[in-house]
């Protein structure tokens, strides 16, 4: 996969270096690469924003430069397109063609803008993203960036507008880091062992599991016997039914989305919300 970013502030990006999604980068996994928006402009100050028309607080950052650096993305792009055949992954069937298999048009490369305003970014998103060739993601500050920015990128890019909760942030380099590291965590290849991504939190919509080391036993508090047991089954059951209760417990909402539970666990659920507890130990 192809990431880009584009930021006033490349150096926030500098943490992807690190842990899994550096070594991915490491192992040609992932080729990540970030612009700097100043770097498009040619006035002496290096301006990025200005005034919004129509008053209001804040500053807007300015068409021209984030054009000129999605451009440069995208001949990036091009060239590398036209000499793919030799390239690596050429070998790699439909999923490195510039085309959509199915429909024969030219595919494009999603371009995250990173707001507060759009739909909000969740484990699903993830993974439809983590079957992308090129993401690119546009960090704006101050107020955001001209609307025609958005508007142009259309014809080049499957633009998505993208928040990652309901609160505000400064800027779209951290939902930027946050979007990115969890997409590339489920890339083939860039997780070690790829059971670790099928039983965790949010993988079917309910919240993992407690878990537990050595030793058994840790200032007075027992880990759960059942653990201890070797019973793989029995193991297996009391994790879900740990998992719905903790669901219940702090996230009714992903429980209420949920519609493949069977008649053992919502036993288990409708006997969490009575409060009878009597069965968990
Ligand atoms: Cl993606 N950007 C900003 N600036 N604030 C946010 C956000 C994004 N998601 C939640 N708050």
């Amino acid at each position: 996969m192809k990431i880009d970013v584009v930021s006033i502030f490349p150096e926030y990006l500098a943490g992807l270096q690190l842990s899994l999604i550096g070594k991915a980068v490491d192992q040609g996994l992932l080729d990540l690469t970030v612009h700097d928006l100043r770097d498009f402009t040619f006035d002496r100050h290096n301006t990025v924003d200005d005034s919004p028309y129509g008053g209001g607080a804040g500053m807007v950052m300015k068409a021209e430069p984030w054009a000129l650096a999605l451009e440069n993305i995208l001949k990036g792009q091009q060239a590398a397109g036209e000499d793919s055949a030799s390239g690596p992954g050429a070998e790699n069937g439909d999923g490195d063609s510039p085309y959509d298999a199915r429909t024969g048009a030219a595919r494009k490369p999603i371009l995250i803008v990173p707001s507060p305003a759009g739909p909000v970014f969740n484990q699903r998103i993830a993974e439809d993203l983590s079957e992308a060739e090129h993401i690119v993601f546009a960090c704006g500050r101050y107020e955001g960036i001209d609307q025609r920015v958005i508007d142009w990128s259309a014809e080049h890019f499957d633009v998505r507008p993208m928040s990652i909760g309901d609160y505000v942030l400064n800027g779209g380099e951290v939902a930027s880091m946050v979007m990115i590291e969890a997409v590339s965590r489920l890339i083939p290849g860039v997780i070690g062992n790829p059971e670790s991504l099928t039983e965790e939190s949010h993988e079917d919509g309910l919240l993992e599991y407690p878990i537990y080391t050595k030793p058994a036993s840790w200032r007075g508090q027992d880990v759960p016997e059942i653990l201890l047991s070797g019973n793989h089954r029995a193991i297996a059951r009391w994790r879900r039914d740990r998992r719905l209760e903790r669901t219940a417990e702090v996230r009714p909402d992903l429980l209420a989305e949920l519609q493949d539970l069977d008649k053992h666990d919502r036993a288990v659920v409708e006997r969490f919300e009575s409060g009878d507890e009597s069965m968990t130990e």
